[in-house]
């Protein structure tokens, strides 16, 4: 087992655009199998290839209560979204203990690869579908505070810096 830095905004790394992987190969299957375990330590319910500083289009997503039903995507793509928007109250490793309501596309379909580097479809909605969409702006380089009005942003941004300087301080 092995857990990743997880970046924290306003960190300038969370707006690199990822890469789309050229082989799913054992290099690939072990930074997986890291963002697994760093995810499920979190906990959290995603992560995305971006937020641990490495800039390829990966994305793990565990939904299920349990935390037993691991998703991997590799190079993943939305190739339709529904008219229907919902809003959902969203949080991120990345912007810790800041929750705050988006309105996204209700329901997604998306492409992507698996770890045999095989081709699939999956139509999500509900917290998947949310939870698709937050990783892959994250592997564009969005975070969701960008949906947030400038004020709250600007907040956020202060009391996180704020509370990273305290955190190396304290070491
Ligand atoms: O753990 C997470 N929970 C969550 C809740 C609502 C909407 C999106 C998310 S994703 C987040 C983990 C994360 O930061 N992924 O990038
Ligand atoms: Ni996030």
């Amino acid at each position: 087992m092995a857990l990743l830095n997880v970046l924290c905004y306003p960190d300038p790394r969370l707006h690199k655009v990822a890469k789309p992987v050229a082989q799913v190969d054992a290099r690939i299957k072990k930074i997986v199998a890291d963002m697994a375990d760093t995810m499920y330590e979190a906990p959290g319910v995603g992560l995305a290839a971006t937020q641990v500083d490495i800039h390829e289009r990966i994305v793990v997503i565990d939904t299920s209560d349990e935390q037993n039903e691991l998703r991997v995507f590799i190079n993943p793509e939305i190739i339709w979204a529904s008219p229907e928007k919902k809003a959902w109250r969203e949080g991120c490793l990345s912007v810790p203990e800041f929750y705050d309501e988006v309105e996204r596309p209700a329901q997604v379909r998306v492409r992507a690869l698996d770890l045999d580097g095989k081709e699939f479809v999956i139509e999500a909605d509900g917290l998947l579908a949310v939870c698709l969409q937050h990783e892959l702006d994250h592997l564009q380089g969005k975070v969701f505070v960008e949906y947030l009005s400038i004020l709250k942003r600007t907040r956020i941004s202060h009391k996180l810096k704020k509370r990273t300087k305290e955190l190396s301080g304290e070491r």
